[in-house]
């Protein structure tokens, strides 16, 4: 049975309550649940469920706009928890949402844990063009370049970046990690990225294992 205040959480995200996400998630951690379960079982499965209900009707852009809000609200409380403040940087990553998509929770979500990981992370932020990608390798030389992309017609962008590395010469200086819903490990061997995570966690893995 899920825990009584996880369940609160969940239902506070599918009602966009921001101040009871807020409270019920200082309690969470509080009382000391499980960081990993406030995400996997209360705030992203809500998300999944706000993605359930547009897909048949049930909400609106309006709807997903408050729901995501609620959970941004949220993750800024876990955000400092996941910091492991021992660890020295374990390398540089650049991140951002692709071209045309304004997806960030899942990128942020990304973003904060190789953070508490130790790597130091420069976010562009969402609708990042390949332009703007290949500049930034090119000035700040990180080990990992990572890529979110929620939409299925915005994944073709990821393509076009990595195609503009090459373009630039840089591909060779930095590896290339992707990921988001519609994505999958084919995709990422099919426009020459370096590794897929599915999901934060494995993100996380995922560079550990590529910038060694
Ligand atoms: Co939109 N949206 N949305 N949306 N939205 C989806 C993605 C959708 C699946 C909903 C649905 O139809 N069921 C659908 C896409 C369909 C498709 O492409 N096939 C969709 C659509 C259609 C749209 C619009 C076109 C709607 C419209 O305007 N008619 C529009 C597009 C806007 C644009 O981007 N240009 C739109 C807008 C929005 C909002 C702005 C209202 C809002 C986003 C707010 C924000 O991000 N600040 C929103 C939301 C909230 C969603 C859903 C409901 C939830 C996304 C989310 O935050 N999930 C989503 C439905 C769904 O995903 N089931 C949906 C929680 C988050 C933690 O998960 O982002 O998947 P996720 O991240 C995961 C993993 O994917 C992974 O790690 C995270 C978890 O650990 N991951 C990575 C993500 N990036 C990674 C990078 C990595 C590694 C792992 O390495 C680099």
């Amino acid at each position: 049975m899920t825990n009584p205040t996880i369940q609160i959480i969940y239902n506070a995200i599918l009602e966009g309550d921001r101040e009871r996400v807020q409270t019920q998630v200082k309690h969470a951690i509080e009382t000391g649940i499980d960081l990993v379960s406030i995400l996997n079982d209360g705030m992203i499965a809500a998300m999944a469920e706000v993605g359930r209900r547009f897909s048949c009707g049930d909400y609106y852009v309006p709807e997903m706009l408050i729901a995501a809000r609620a959970m941004q609200d949220g993750l800024k409380l876990i955000k400092p928890h996941l910091m492991q403040t021992e660890i020295k940087s374990s390398g540089k990553v650049v991140a951002g949402t692709v071209k045309g998509d304004l997806h960030d929770i899942g990128k942020t979500l990304v973003c904060m844990m190789l953070e508490g990981a130790g790597f130091e992370i420069l976010d562009l932020g969402t609708d990042v063009a390949p332009e703007k990608f290949v500049e930034t390798v090119r000035a700040e030389k990180p080990h990992l370049l990572a890529m979110s992309a929620l939409l299925t017609t915005t994944m073709p962008n990821m393509q076009a970046t990595i195609n503009a590395l090459v373009k630039a010469g840089l591909r060779d200086q930095v590896k290339v990690i992707i990921g988001g819903a519609p994505l999958t490990d084919k995709y990422a061997q099919q426009i020459g990225a370096d590794g897929f995570a599915a999901d934060a966690g494995r993100a996380v893995a995922l560079a550990k294992s590529l910038v060694g």
